[in-house]
């Protein structure tokens, strides 16, 4: 049994000023707190390999400091012997110094399509991956799959770690369900040879388990996003954030993959800030009405909320001003997150 912790998309560095102009809460350490909270079986000896499905950090363009802060939490798993595997995603490319990180004896980073080898108490897990490809790579994916050399060494197992979409993935936006089609951005589910026993990405921010294909049939091996650890935006604001743990259980014999399943899984939520979109019709209001009912309705919320709020209808520069950054944060509890989304209608 070989136990493995996947998380993805932890964006770290977002609102995270290192030189702030003004004094406010930054959801910049929430993000880091989650990234924290979601080791945490790791750093308990709970579990054999930590992957980590690709956009890291933020942005490709970022401070020495940050890259330090995010190394950090990952080599403290790797110093107590758990191996950690890395994927780059779109937001890293050359913003990790990967060589650096990669010389610990326990991180592995998938700089190009490779498949790396751990054993686990005498069973061989096969780790196949790759970047992120921006390209049309769903013309590429059979050849880079190719590329890792996942079923040249015999292993007891094998999974494929990867950051891109695969068709038949959803999203809710809004009440609307919207569901990945074939597109060259996209993966075919039916690329995917059996012998894998689990394909684990990033790059989709809502969780999801895909087990069948845009026909409904079954696909040949079961597709896992962890989603993000924290919400990056609005669009993610009634969806469960966590990570996985997954048991793969063998059941080859040691000859090429093409043994072992999922014998169990769990997404663990974590404590993720809550988010609330407020809609105001602010065209036939006073100042003095606007501004009691952001107040109004922010003390509804709870205290820690990140909030948007969207104002429809035209705004006299009176109206306006109950709405500067500044004028807003006398409003909000300065435990909240609070910007303005202007509706034109
Ligand atoms: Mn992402």
């Amino acid at each position: 049994m070989i136990r493995i912790l996947f998380l993805a998309d932890t964006h770290l560095g977002f609102d995270l000023p290192f030189k702030p102009r003004v004094q406010r809460r930054r959801r910049g350490p929430d993000f880091f707190q989650m990234f924290d909270l979601a080791l945490e079986p790791a750093h308990r000896g709970e579990v054999d390999a930590v992957i980590h499905g690709g956009d890291i950090l933020f942005r490709s363009k970022v401070p020495p400091q940050l890259v330090q802060m995010t190394f950090e939490p990952l080599q403290k798993v790797a110093d107590k012997g758990v191996s950690v595997f890395v994927v780059p995603g779109n937001h890293e490319r050359s913003a990790i110094p990967f060589r650096l990180w990669a010389s610990h004896p326990n991180i592995h980073i998938f700089v190009r399509p490779k498949t790396f080898y751990l054993n686990v108490r005498g069973i061989m897990l096969a780790l196949a991956g790759f970047p992120y490809i921006r390209d049309n790579i769903q013309q590429h994916f059979p050849r880079v799959l190719g590329q890792t050399g996942w079923n040249q060494k015999p292993a007891d197992t094998a999974v494929l770690c990867m950051h891109h979409i695969v068709e038949g993935a959803a999203l809710q936006v809004g009440s609307k369900f919207y569901v990945f089609r074939k597109n060259p951005d996209i993966i075919r589910a039916a690329d995917f040879p059996p012998g894998f026993a689990a394909v684990l990405s990033g790059h989709i921010h809502r969780f999801q388990v895909l087990t069948k294909d845009l026909n409904g049939n079954p696909t040949a091996v079961p597709i896992f996003y962890p989603g993000s650890t924290e919400r990056t935006s609005f669009v993610e604001k009634d969806e469960a954030k966590g990570y996985l743990t997954l048991e793969i259980e063998s059941t080859g014999s040691g000859s090429n993959p093409g043994g072992g399943k999922i014998k169990h899984w769990q997404f663990h939520e974590l404590p993720a800030r809550p988010m609330y979109q407020l809609e105001v019709q602010a065209a036939n209001m006073t100042a003095s009405q606007l501004e009691s009912w952001i107040k109004r309705s922010l003390e509804h919320l709870p205290r820690d909320s990140v909030v948007k709020i969207r104002i429809h209808g035209k705004m006299s520069p009176a109206l306006l001003n109950v709405v500067s950054a500044a004028s807003l944060r006398s409003l909000a509890p300065d435990t909240m997150n609070v910007t303005i989304g202007f509706v034109n209608n």
